[in-house]
C-alpha cells in the first residue's frame, strides 16, 4: 500500500530553469512542476512536486507576435519604469503597460528613473497628463537612491510588478529597494523561452513592506488577448464617452465623438494614437 501523501500549499517566488522556487510553510524549496505555473501562483505541492495552481485573484498577460502569455499571478499593481533620458521616454510603451494594468485589474503607475540626469520639459508634461488620468507617478534616481520613500510607501500595500525597457534601470531600482537580492546591472534582458514559465522572474518581500516582482524577460507588451470592444475600458479617458453607437470603437466612424474631443484638447492626441495603434493590432 502507498504511504500517505504530503500535501502543502506554497507560492511560486522564482523560476529556476525548468523548476521553480516555492515558498512553503517550512521555508523555500526548489521543486519540479507538473502544472503550468507563473510567478505569484499559489500552488498545491504533493510529495515535493508542484501539481496544481490554485485560483488566481489576478493574472497579467502580455501579447506578442508569437502569442499570448501569462506572466504573473496575484499581483495588485503594475509599474512601468522609464528613464528621463538614455533610453528616451516612450509614451507608447507607457500607454501599453497602463492599458495592460487596467485589463488585468491592477493599479497602474509610472516610475521615472534617472532623475539625476535632469528633467526634460516634455517628459514632465507627459507625466502631468498621466497624473490627471489618475496614475501615480514616482520620480526617482535608483543610482543616487533619491525619491524612494514615496515609492516605498506605495509598494507597502501591494504585490507590484515592475516592467520597462532594457536600460531604464529596473535592476538598479530593484537593488535599491531590495538590498541583498542583487540583480545584475547593465545586463540585457533575456527573452523568456521557458515552456511553462517566464525566464528568471523573481518575487521578493521588501524590507520596507510589500512585495516586488521583477520580470526581466519582457520586451513587448501587446494586447492581442483583449477583444476590440474591451480595449476602450483600458483607457480611462474613453470610458465616459457616449458616441452614437454604444459599441463605438472610437476609430473615427460616423457618430464618434473622439476626434472632436481631441480637437477641444479634452482627450490627448498621443493617447488616442496609442489606443488606435493597439486597436489595429487586435484582429
Ligand atoms: N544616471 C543614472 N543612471 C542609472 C540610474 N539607474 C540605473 N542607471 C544606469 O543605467 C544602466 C542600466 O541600468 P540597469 O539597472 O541594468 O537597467 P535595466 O536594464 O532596466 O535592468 C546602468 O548603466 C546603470 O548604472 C539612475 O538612477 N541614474
Ligand atoms: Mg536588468
Ligand atoms: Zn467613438
Amino acid at each position: 500500500m502507498r504511504r500517505s501523501e504530503k500535501v502543502e500549499e506554497g507560492e511560486i517566488i522564482e523560476i529556476v530553469g525548468k523548476r521553480v522556487r516555492v515558498a512553503l510553510p517550512g521555508g523555500p524549496a526548489v521543486l519540479p512542476i507538473r502544472a503550468k505555473v507563473v510567478i505569484g501562483d499559489i500552488v498545491t505541492v504533493v510529495d515535493d512536486v508542484v501539481v496544481e495552481a490554485q485560483d488566481r485573484r489576478t493574472v497579467l498577460r502580455r501579447g506578442s507576435k508569437v502569442g499570448v502569455r501569462e506572466v504573473c499571478a496575484n499581483a495588485s499593481a503594475l509599474l512601468v519604469v522609464c528613464a528621463t533620458i538614455e533610453p528616451p521616454f516612450r509614451p507608447g510603451l507607457v500607454d501599453r503597460v497602463l492599458a495592460s494594468a487596467e485589463e488585468a485589474g491592477l493599479v497602474g503607475g509610472i516610475v521615472l528613473n534617472k532623475c539625476d540626469l535632469g528633467m526634460p520639459e516634455d517628459v514632465l508634461e507627459r507625466l502631468a497628463l498621466y497624473e490627471e488620468l489618475g496614475y501615480p507617478i514616482f520620480l526617482v534616481s535608483a543610482m543616487q537612491e533619491k525619491g524612494l520613500e514615496k515609492l516605498q510607501d506605495f509598494l507597502k500595500g501591494h504585490t507590484t510588478v515592475m516592467v520597462g525597457h532594457s536600460g531604464v534601470g529596473k535592476s538598479s531600482l530593484f537593488n535599491a529597494l531590495a538590498p541583498g537580492r542583487a540583480r545584475t546591472v547593465g545586463e540585457l534582458d533575456p527573452e523568456g523561452r521557458g515552456r511553462h514559465t517566464t525566464t528568471g522572474g523573481i518575487l521578493v518581500e521588501l524590507p520596507t513592506g510589500g512585495r516586488l516582482i521583477d520580470l526581466p524577460g519582457i520586451r513587448e507588451f501587446g494586447l492581442e488577448h483583449v477583444p476590440k470592444v474591451e480595449l476602450r475600458r483600458c483607457f480611462p479617458e474613453l470610458l465616459p464617452l457616449r458616441c452614437r453607437y454604444a459599441d463605438c470603437l472610437h476609430n473615427g466612424d460616423d457618430g464618434c465623438l473622439v476626434d472632436g474631443l481631441v480637437e477641444e484638447e479634452q482627450i490627448d492626441e498621443l493617447r488616442l494614437e496609442s489606443y488606435r495603434k493597439i486597436l489595429e493590432e487586435i484582429s
